[in-house]
């Protein structure tokens, strides 16, 4: 397992329609994300915040969008970050919002590659994020992360190349609840395993996480977590933009991120979104430290055996 956590500050925003995602990794330091992984036993190296050059803005036909230039700037900032942390421990990338994903997976597929290694991600979100520059019509870009790391056309020229794409059949999304037609149907099209709220309620998340990990691990992959604040239930979690109601509960997220720790193969995690301007006290930022902790390693009781595979 992993014993060295790299902390990556991405105070990205540009992909978001509202101000305040870009405190988001300085909120995670003020909830005692580093004391709290040391606690656990781990080596942390606090790599502080990326940081872009001034960017030439860039037009596109999609006049929706926003930030474009700036976006991909970031994209290959956070790709060459990942690249180079992989190989150093285990990078942990604060948002930010979830534009940003677009250069952590991108990188971190550069190394698996390189590593011979399959690269599995497991996206936990309200949204899936699946919208081509032609598709979106917020134009805010942390809409289309998933759709340009595995491969779907249209960014070429805009957004920085693909080392290669990740296998859309090695992507699984959890948490569903808030899909726009055109994204609807590209999944309904393509290999992505998709798992909506009422999947959870009917089939219960453990099931449908647990049957995903064993997949991992008969295919011998590593794995990539991508975790949006609004994958939660905003009751919980209310410090996030784009707040959807009927989100995971509190067990079900803890659930998650002890069954993801036992699995032994997280490499890379995204925790995105999180805006503490729109937070209660730093709920939200508190919430997360401890649902980064289970995923590595704290839990509630020692259990000989796994119970879910
Ligand atoms: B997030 C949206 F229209 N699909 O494209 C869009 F509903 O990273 C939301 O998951 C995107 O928070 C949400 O703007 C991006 C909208
Ligand atoms: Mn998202
Ligand atoms: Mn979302
Ligand atoms: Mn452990």
């Amino acid at each position: 397992m992993i014993d060295t956590c790299i902390l990556i500050g991405a105070p990205v925003e540009a992909g978001t329609g509202r101000r305040g995602a870009d405190m988001g990794a300085r909120a995670f330091r003020c909830a005692r994300l580093a004391e709290t992984l040391s606690d656990l036993g781990l080596a942390v190296r606090d790599a502080g915040a990326l940081a872009i050059g001034p960017v030439a803005p860039r037009a596109h036909p999609n006049a929706a969008i926003r930030d474009l230039a700036e976006i991909a700037a970031w994209t290959e900032l956070i790709e060459a970050t990942a690249y180079a942390a992989a190989g150093q421990g285990m990078p942990i990338f604060l948002g930010g919002d979830h534009s940003l994903s677009a250069g952590s997976i991108a990188g971190i597929n550069r190394r698996a590659i390189e590593d011979g290694r399959e690269l599995f991600v497991l996206w936990l979100d309200a949204h899936p994020d699946f919208h081509t520059l032609e598709s979106t019509e917020s134009g805010n870009l942390h809409g289309v992360p998933m759709a340009y790391v595995t491969g779907r056309p249209g960014f070429e020229g805009f957004f920085p190349p693909l080392a290669a794409p990740v296998k859309p059949e090695n992507v699984c999304m959890v948490g569903l609840r808030s899909v726009d037609p055109a994204e609807r149907a590209a999944l309904e099209a393509g290999r992505i395993t998709v798992h909506d709220m009422r999947a959870i309620d009917e089939t219960g998340i453990g099931r449908l996480v647990g049957a995903f990990l064993r997949e991992v691990e008969a295919r011998d992959g590593i794995l990539h977590v991508s975790f949006d604040v609004d994958f939660l239930d905003p009751e919980i979690a209310p410090g996030v933009g784009t707040t959807v109601p009927g989100g995971a509960t509190f067990r079900e997220a803890h659930l998650v991120m002890e069954m993801l720790h036992d699995c032994g193969r997280v490499r890379s995690l995204d925790v995105v979104e999180l805006n503490p301007f729109l937070d209660d006290r730093g709920r939200t930022a508190l919430l997360l430290v401890d649902l980064i902790a289970s995923l590595m390693g704290r839990r509630i009781l020692d259990r000989p055996t796994r119970s879910w595979s």
